[in-house]
């Protein structure tokens, strides 16, 4: 499908997941699994492996369509983990999880983390700096025929925050996920196999994000299956905290999240990723069944 194509098809209809990615008629729900001991509402859960092939088998029979594992924290803040350590974090979790019939993503920067993990079965590699972090991670992917999400992001995590400042956030977006395409296109990356990620949270303020989410017609103009990462993030926290007085532990936070699930399947994303697959899962599903009927009218 050429550029032109694509980009009328995200004008007018809702794009299908890439290549490699099951076609489910819905949006397809990842389910978050931090093998981490700092990510900031898991972190520590299911740092050791065999309790998350645990939870990644339970996310799966939830109804995951995919389950990310990661191994290193990305959360405003969090200190860089050691090549080794997330090696040793991530690869067993795919491993066992593939192996077991899970489809199964690994979330990492690293060109050497992806590669293991594509070895031990992973089929997308979710690369929160868009390919930023590592400049061979587009060749890598290329050459191993997996699809890739491509996240908007700035900085690591010590510095994210600081590089908060916008025009206007969409546009702004928009045009720093257009560098990162060529920049895959340069490496091969098949553009059948790309999804972009507008990166809620990441360098983002609460307002951002929300500019983001209503503004993902915009960002489905630029043609590429579109995935959204809301789950107990702080802009959910802080809606809430308008109404409750108060921001709460982040799981008090999966009932909104499922509810952001559902403004973003409306709004056209091809997967959420979130921490509870049940509540969004539902989410979606009622998402579906009201586009459908919306389309009709
Ligand atoms: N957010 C986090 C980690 N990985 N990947 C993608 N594609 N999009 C996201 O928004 C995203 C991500 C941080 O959240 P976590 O610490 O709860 O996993």
């Amino acid at each position: 499908m050429s550029t032109m194509e694509r980009a009328a098809l995200g004008r007018s209809g809702l794009l299908a997941p890439p290549e490699g990615l099951p076609r489910v008629g819905r949006c397809l729900v990842m389910g978050i699994l931090n093998v981490t001991s700092d990510s900031f509402s898991d972190g520590g859960l299911y740092a050791d492996t065999r309790r998350a092939i645990d939870r990644g088998l339970e996310l799966a029979a939830q109804g995951a369509d995919i389950v990310d594992v990661g191994g290193e924290s990305t959360r405003p803040g969090a200190r860089p983990v050691c090549l080794d350590e997330e090696l040793a974090r991530a690869v067993p979790v795919v491993r066992e999880l593939a192996r077991a019939g899970v489809r199964v993503s690994v979330d990492t920067m690293h060109v050497p983390v992806a590669r293991a993990a594509v070895a031990a079965g992973a089929r997308l590699v979710n690369d929160v700096s868009g390919g930023l972090a590592d400049p061979a991670m587009a060749r890598t992917v290329a050459a191993a025929g997996v699809a890739y999400v491509a996240m908007h992001w700035r900085a690591p995590s010590d510095e994210m925050d600081r590089r908060a400042d916008y025009h206007d956030v969409v546009s702004d977006v928009m045009a720093e996920l257009e560098a990162r395409l060529r920049r895959l296109a340069e490496g091969g990356v098949d553009p059948a196999r790309i999804v972009l990620d507008p990166g809620l949270g990441f360098s983002k303020r609460p307002e951002h994000d929300w500019a983001l989410l209503a503004g993902l017609n915009r960002l489905r103009e630029l043609g590429f299956p579109l995935l959204v990462g809301a789950s107990r993030k702080r802009f959910i926290g802080a809606a809430l905290a308008g109404v409750d007085a108060g921001e709460g532990p982040p799981g008090g936070r999966d009932v909104a999240t499922a509810a952001v699930s559902a403004l973003a399947a409306v709004g056209g994303a091809c997967c959420v990723r979130v921490h509870d697959v049940r509540g969004s899962l539902d989410a979606v599903r009622m998402a579906a069944a009201y586009v459908e009927h919306m389309e009709r009218t």
